[in-house]
């Protein structure tokens, strides 16, 4: 949860024609604009290092960045989105990494895997399977990463549930954010684990980075289990991005 550097993209004017499971009606995308800027902001005022990609205007979805990539200090793995409409982004994200990273490795067809669907702990990779993840994306990656001496595991994300982070997130190397319904599941066993309030299950999707917590406005019950854990809570206005399905950890890769 200790980072240099993160990577976004900037709203493209066609965000709002991005996916979503239920239509609760199109993202404003002069407001996604101004939700993205406090976004970089917020990051930027932890001391780390943003780079800011311009805007995909072909991909309606290529803010979401961390669907793209997974970053590890070893090098970087170039993913395969399981929504067609998203496999473009992750070749658009390649020559960006390949002139910060001398490792890149790429997943290849008929696997699929998004980045939304990885959670890497001070310990181990958790990997989700999804609509969007399947067990031949999970195979390719723990190929690649455990060659640089990671531990992976397969676990499941909730049906129904876009992402495994969409249900939780890592809060320091033991901690982990997680809603009641994917904490039911063991997966967490060994570490901390704080729930979100009830009700506020879209609270879950949190990043820890550096000494923010950075989380979606209008969650005030998870937002005091965490101050009261003692982290140090940024909320964020995400009501534009929420419409796509999409959070804090979306928005960019960290590393
Ligand atoms: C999608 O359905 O792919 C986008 N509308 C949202 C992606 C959210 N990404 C993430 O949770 N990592």
């Amino acid at each position: 949860f200790r980072f240099t550097h993160a990577i976004t993209r900037r709203p493209p004017g066609s965000v709002a024609n991005g996916l979503r499971a239920i239509d609760t009606g199109a993202p404003d995308p002069a407001l996604v604009a101004q939700h993205h800027a406090a976004y970089v902001a917020a990051l930027r005022a932890t001391g780390a290092t943003v780079i800011e990609l311009p805007a995909l205007d072909a991909y309606p979805d290529s803010l979401f960045v961390e669907d793209t990539a997974l970053c590890l200090p070893q090098g970087a793995v170039i993913m395969r989105p399981g929504a067609p409409s998203r496999l473009g982004e992750a070749a658009e994200m390649e020559p960006h990494l390949r002139a910060l990273y001398s490792r890149i490795h790429r997943i290849e067809a008929p696997a699929t895997i998004e980045g939304g669907d990885i959670l890497v702990t001070g310990r181990e990779i958790l990997v989700g399977t999804s609509a969007r993840t399947n067990a031949a994306g999970i195979a390719a990656l723990d190929a690649i990463t455990s060659r640089w001496g990671h531990r992976l595991r397969q676990v499941h994300t909730p049906p129904g549930v876009l992402h495994f982070k969409t249900d939780c997130a890592l809060l320091d190397a033991g901690t982990i954010l997680s809603t009641e319904r994917l904490a039911a599941s063991g997966c967490f066993a060994g570490y901390r684990v704080i729930h979100t309030a009830p009700g506020e299950e879209a609270a879950a999707n949190v990043i820890r980075f550096n000494d923010a917590v950075l989380m979606p406005a209008g969650f005030p019950a998870t937002a005091q289990r965490l101050r009261d854990a003692g982290y140090g809570v940024t909320e964020l206005p995400n009501s534009e991005c929420a419409k796509l399905d999409g959070g804090m950890s979306c928005l960019s890769l960290r590393f």
